[in-house]
């Protein structure tokens, strides 16, 4: 049984140019490295990422504490530990730490750690990631949900929803999902240069024009998917990440227009929106700790759309089974450095398959080459995979890797049902 020899880490940087976490775990002279992601709009139930917050220092981004984390107490703890053990490993993380939001030892550092264990484990198996998960046989590839139009805290533009995705809901292999994606973005493109609008991107890789309204932005969406050939909730879907924590002050929310509203009337242009872009996914449609409201959209809906829980679970078993018991939501966004190690993502991902939710693995904000998470979306055999448009390399990257595993697959490749 290969054991880590070595721990250690340094200060790397992510898709925003920020300070993050990098570690790299030896088992004698193999050695597997991973870089924690890091969020913008986050819920406050998520772990603590740990900061320098010393001004003078990348004004005070810097993530040297983390970094020294692990070189120090978690190098030492971690020497020994059986590679292949990753329960173990994560739980001398957590016993470690303490802490209910991991704020000793900062769940950055415990999660570059975790992940760089999980990567070294399959190296030295001689297997590929994806299949050092849940999956053992039949592996199905997930749907892309690609951001295409980036507003709220992802942008400087007028957006209030911060992501308007699309989803390939007609391909029939990964590879025709990322060809029809590509259609529509490449025509979107087009639409918004003939319309003298910017073709820059925000941060996830889709484009920030300086638009003021949902509609607009879901009018020119519709126009570049039919421009491409596609039917609108046939072929290609739209879906929304609205992130309405941003939008919520005294019980009212500003998601519609700027104007703040009841949850009620919110609830009513939700079913405009619905109705008339054909909208088939909605996340954060409420405030993390608005659960009446998550429930009241559920049954108006009548489960007829997906609607899905981020800021409000924050990956979080605990909070996942309240919003099971409440009826909030029919599917979960899965991000790895909300929680802080692989062994409770894994935890929560089989709990919410075993209660019928779909999980949907996804990036954060800033993000960096590391390619974890398509791995991890496979490998559970999650349905969707959320990683920003098809533009950007961090972005790119994790849609890249599963159209090599999906050539490796061969015939057996297989999308998932949803
Ligand atoms: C989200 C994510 C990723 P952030 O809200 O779903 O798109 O954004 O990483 O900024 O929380
Ligand atoms: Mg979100």
């Amino acid at each position: 049984m290969s054991r880590i020899t070595k721990v250690i880490a340094r200060q790397v940087f992510d898709s925003r140019g920020n300070p993050t976490v990098e570690a790299e775990v030896f088992s004698k002279n193999i050695s597997s490295s991973s870089i924690c992601p890091s969020g913008a709009s986050t819920g406050s139930y998520e772990a603590h990422e740990k900061r320098d917050l010393n001004k003078k220092n990348y004004n005070g981004k810097s993530v040297y504490k983390a970094v020294k984390i692990i070189n120090t107490i978690i190098a030492k703890k971690l020497k020994n530990q059986k590679v292949h053990n990753q329960e173990k490993i994560d739980h001398i993380l957590l016993k470690l730490d303490g802490t209910k939001q991991k704020i000793k030892l900062g769940a950055n550092s415990m999660l570059a750690v975790s992940m760089a264990v999980k990567k070294l484990s399959s190296k030295i198996k001689k297997i590929p990631l994806y299949k050092n998960f849940l999956v053992k046989n039949k592996f199905c590839l997930p749907y892309p949900l690609m951001n295409i139009i980036n507003g709220g805290v992802h942008a400087n533009n007028d957006l209030q929803i911060q992501e308007f995705m699309i989803r390939p809901d007609g391909a029939k292999s990964f590879t025709q999902a990322i060809k029809m994606s590509f259609l529509v973005i490449n025509n979107l493109k087009k639409i918004l240069k003939k319309l003298k609008l910017s073709t820059s991107v925000g941060d996830e890789g889709g484009f920030a024009p300086m638009i003021g309204s949902n509609a607009q932005a879901l009018n020119l969406i519709t126009k570049a998917i039919q421009m491409s050939g596609f039917k609108n909730g046939k072929d290609i879907s739209i879906c929304l990440d609205v992130a309405a924590n941003e939008l919520f002050k005294k019980n009212k929310y500003s998601i519609h227009s700027k104007k703040y509203v009841s949850a009620h009337k919110s609830i009513l242009e939700y079913k405009k929106l619905i109705k008339k872009f054909k909208i088939k996914s909605i996340e954060d449609p409420f405030a993390e700790n608005d659960w009446k409201s998550w429930n009241k959209l559920m049954i108006a809906l009548n489960k007829k759309i997906q609607i899905v829980g981020d800021d409000l679970y924050v990956t979080n078993l605990e909070r996942l089974k309240v919003g099971f018991l409440n009826q909030s939501s029919n599917a979960i966004l899965i991000k790895l450095n909300q929680i802080g190690t692989v062994t409770e993502t894994i935890e929560v991902i089989k709990f919410a398959q075993n209660i019928g939710f779909n999980t949907i693995i996804s990036h954060r904000s800033g993000e960096s080459e590391d390619t974890f998470i398509a791995d991890l979306a496979v490998g559970t055999n999650s349905n969707q995979i959320k990683s920003g448009s098809l533009c950007r390399s961090e972005r790119v990257a994790k849609y890249n890797q599963i159209l090599r595993i999906e050539e490796s697959l061969g015939k057996k490749a297989k999308m998932n049902n949803l």
